[in-house]
């Protein structure tokens, strides 16, 4: 058995030395420790081992060591190996993110081209610390090439760090630095090309900005700041940003910020043309009341229009056990960017724990009440009649294909709604009115959410 394994340990070691081409005293074992990807990414790797061994070969035997591969841990790109056409040509260039098998050494970004259908090394640069948080691609100048966009977690600092690289002389070149919270790259002023917009918390201090930074071309090197505009100052911690068409011409980002005392806001961020505008942002009061909702309710385009909503919450006369069984009547608003003015679109009860809603009128508020049984998942409403609870018309009820409890429920009267891999949702109704139900409107009120 060991004898076995000390065997295949050394055709590993030949084929690898035969392969390099190589066979210097390298530590094989930590070498060989990252997962070997197969086809396109097994030859970039094989690429960036070769590149790897150049460089140790150059060093004094003390630092000679394996390598380990980085995966970002947020946003779009979380492989170690990132494949993007940078340069515009139509083929894809490959970014590699990994460390010398040191302790808290830095992540490291190598730039690998593929040139006759074999990828090479072409550009490695150190990071900025152990451990990558996000990468994101724009082109932020307008020369036609992506730069890349890195955000960084850096011990004993509240905030991130992001570094920006450009690849204009072909090698991975830093172009800026800041610290953030949260970075969105879009084309927010209409240039053609890409704008960065970076928000900052400082929660020592209660001030929140967001700042646009933008290039101009044939300005070469210049990121030069636009505009800066203050957001909710109790922040905590950004989510959701999302980029939306506000009119033809203009882009915003939506972002939700949760408050350090609880609760969400959702502010809006746009390029007038002259201005960087925050128009939810109270400055007298230093927060953002327009859109605070005291459950973490992400804003989202709710109804399918391609614009951004954000929920407010109402009560429902007669149901208290919203927080526990999060389920809640809200309101969407959305930005009437025109008339600069809050517009409701759409009113539902949410349900976060069975992951739906239900489309609500307007002119049932104030008719129904609800309650929830959270072993059977029954969202039952019922009329309400001079404030008291009165007769249910329409029950929804999610059934996990792990739990149990689909049995009996079609003998009950129930039908089915919504058939999904891991869920299946029933629904009982009645023909009460004002509500109205059959089995059409119930389908069309209802949407699963995740
Ligand atoms: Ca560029
Ligand atoms: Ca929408």
């Amino acid at each position: 058995m060991k004898l076995r394994a000390l065997l295949g340990a050394a055709a590993v070691f030949l084929g690898f030395a035969l392969m390099s081409g190589c066979s210097v005293g390298i530590d094989v074992e930590t070498l060989l420790r990252p997962p070997r990807p197969a086809g396109e990414q097994q030859q970039i790797q094989k690429a960036l081992e070769k590149y790897i061994l150049s460089e140790q070969k150059k060093q004094v035997a003390d630092t000679l060591g394996g390598y380990i591969l980085k995966y970002p841990r947020f946003g779009d790109h979380r492989s170690a190996f990132v494949l993007q056409d940078l340069n515009g040509d139509g083929v894809d260039e490959a970014i590699v993110f990994y460390s010398f098998g040191k302790e808290n050494s830095n992540v490291r970004l190598n730039l690998l081209k593929k040139n006759d259908g074999m990828w090479e090394s072409v550009s490695d640069i150190e990071g900025a610390s152990p451990d990558i948080d996000r990468v994101e691609f724009g082109d932020l100048n307008g020369d036609g090439l992506y730069e890349i966009i890195t955000g960084w977690n850096v011990d004993n600092v509240n905030n991130r760090l992001l570094v920006l690289y450009n690849i204009r002389t072909g090698a991975l070149n830093e172009w800026y630095r800041d610290v953030y919270s949260e970075f969105i790259i879009g084309g927010l002023t209409n240039s053609g090309w890409d704008d960065l917009l970076i928000l900052l918390s400082d929660k020592a201090e209660n001030i929140s900005t967001a700042r646009l930074l933008h290039s101009d071309k044939g300005s070469g090197e210049v990121l030069r700041e636009s505009g800066e505009v203050r957001l909710d100052g109790y922040i905590q911690q950004f989510s959701s940003a999302a980029v939306a068409e506000l009119t033809d011409t203009a882009k915003g980002v939506f972002v939700d910020g949760v408050r350090s005392s609880g609760g969400m806001v959702t502010e809006l961020i746009y390029w007038d043309g002259s201005f960087l505008r925050a128009p939810f942002y109270d400055r007298l009061k230093n927060r953002n009341d327009l859109t605070f909702r005291e459950a973490a309710l992400p804003s989202m385009d709710i109804n399918g229009d391609g614009q951004i909503e954000w929920p407010i919450i109402k009560a429902v006369l007669g149901y208290k056990d919203y927080e526990t069984d999060r389920i809640w009547l809200t309101k969407w608003y959305g930005w009437d960017i025109k008339a600069e003015k809050v517009k409701e679109v759409f009113s539902c009860i949410i349900n976060m724990t069975d992951g739906y809603y239900f489309e609500t009128d307007n002119d049932w508020d104030s008719l129904f009440t609800l309650s929830y049984d959270r072993q059977t998942r029954a969202l039952t409403f019922y009329t309400l009649d001079n404030g008291k609870t009165g007769e249910k018309f329409l029950t929804l009820r999610a059934v996990y294909k792990t739990e149990e409890g689909e049995s009996g429920l079609e003998q009950a009267g129930f039908r089915l709604l919504e058939d999904l891999s891991e869920v299946k949702f029933y629904t009982w109704f009645s023909d009460k009115k004002p509500f109205n139900l059959n089995l059409e409107r119930v389908s069309y009120r209802f949407a699963y959410i995740r």
